[in-house]
């Protein structure tokens, strides 16, 4: 008897040792379909692309899914559609264009897939989707023409550096310049969208703005890489701006490198436009999974950055 109990005993400690020891069954990762907009489009969505990855990770229970649109509206539409039939469980998208996503909102929604807009609003009734991480691209633009009317200039005429045509970052920066410019009687003596973002473009614009005689006495760049573009195109004519130069250069996005021309008085003004959206998704859809209560628009705090208080240990201390 003594030896059945034995054996008895020896097979359950035997059970338990392996049992305990097996790895835990380990909970099914979340698939999150991400719908961003280009691969090489800015510093800002080189930074914003990172952040996703870097948050979304297996070892965090997600597998991401990027997919580029690399400038289609089209493409994205399409991709985004493929992700839904793949039954990915969360969609989110950073939108090229804000209009033109109801059939994917519609899809989405009959799937029962949860669509999170992160980056840019998009143009869709509020029961198309189900949580926005995004900028106040209008407030961006109203700090950035708030600082600008304080200068106090006797006169301004500014060129104007759109985004993306289109883009809810494009409409609503220059949206803000637009009301500004009305209210205060400011002269928009050129204004042009540069497709991606791109710098050379706004280098080789403003060298045709200053070839064609324009005087201008502001730059209004809706964002940093064209802003930079712009000055190498000022660099190129031998006109000075800056802190203590002609032109005023007023940018968006407030990417370190770009900090650090405004405490170089490079830029007069820098208004964030904070891309580390990863963080913020994760916790969005971990607690969409916990059946926690979440905010259906939630805009990101912002904060401007004017050459004349800027410090270097500022500059030091930022994230992207
Ligand atoms: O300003 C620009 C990027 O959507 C806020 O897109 C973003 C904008 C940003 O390419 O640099």
């Amino acid at each position: 008897m003594k030896k059945v109990f034995a054996v008895i005993f020896t097979f359950l400690a035997l059970f338990s040792i392996v049992v305990c020891s097996a790895p835990a069954l380990a909970a099914p990762l979340i698939t999150v379909g991400f719908v961003q907009t280009n691969t090489n489009e800015s510093d800002w969505r080189t930074a914003n692309t990172k952040s996703m990855q870097t948050a979304l990770t297996k070892e965090a229970g997600f597998d991401l899914k990027i997919v580029f649109g690399e400038g289609s509206h089209e493409k994205q539409v399409a991709d985004a559609q493929a992700l839904i039939q793949e039954e990915v469980d969360y969609l989110v998208i950073a939108g090229i264009q804000s209009s033109g996503w109801e059939s994917v909102a519609r899809s989405a929604k009959d799937a029962g897939i949860p669509l999170i807009m992160v980056d840019r609003k998009l143009d869709l009734a509020e029961d198309m989707y189900t949580a926005m991480v995004c900028s106040d691209f209008e407030a961006e633009g109203k700090k950035a023409t708030d600082w600008l009317k304080a200068q106090n200039k006797g006169e301004y005429n500014i060129v104007h550096i759109q985004g993306d045509a289109g883009s809810s970052a494009q409409l609503g920066r220059s949206k803000a310049l637009k009301d500004a410019a009305a209210a205060n009687g400011w002269k928009i003596v050129h204004q042009q969208a540069m497709k991606g973002w791109d710098e050379g473009l706004a280098t080789a614009e403003v060298t045709n703005v200053i070839d064609a005689g324009t005087k201008f006495n502001v730059i209004f760049s809706e964002n940093d890489n064209m802003a930079r573009g712009a000055e190498t195109a000022m660099d190129n004519a031998g006109i000075t701006y800056g802190k203590n130069g002609s032109v005023i250069v007023i940018a968006f996005d407030a990417n370190k490198w770009a900090l650090q021309l405004v405490v170089d008085g490079k830029f007069n003004l820098d208004v964030e436009c904070n891309p580390l959206h990863g963080p913020r998704i994760v916790k969005l859809i971990n607690d969409i999974e916990a059946g926690k209560p979440v905010d259906k628009n939630a805009y990101v705090d912002e904060e401007i950055f004017d050459s004349a208080t800027i410090t270097q240990a500022i500059v030091d201390a930022r994230p992207y």
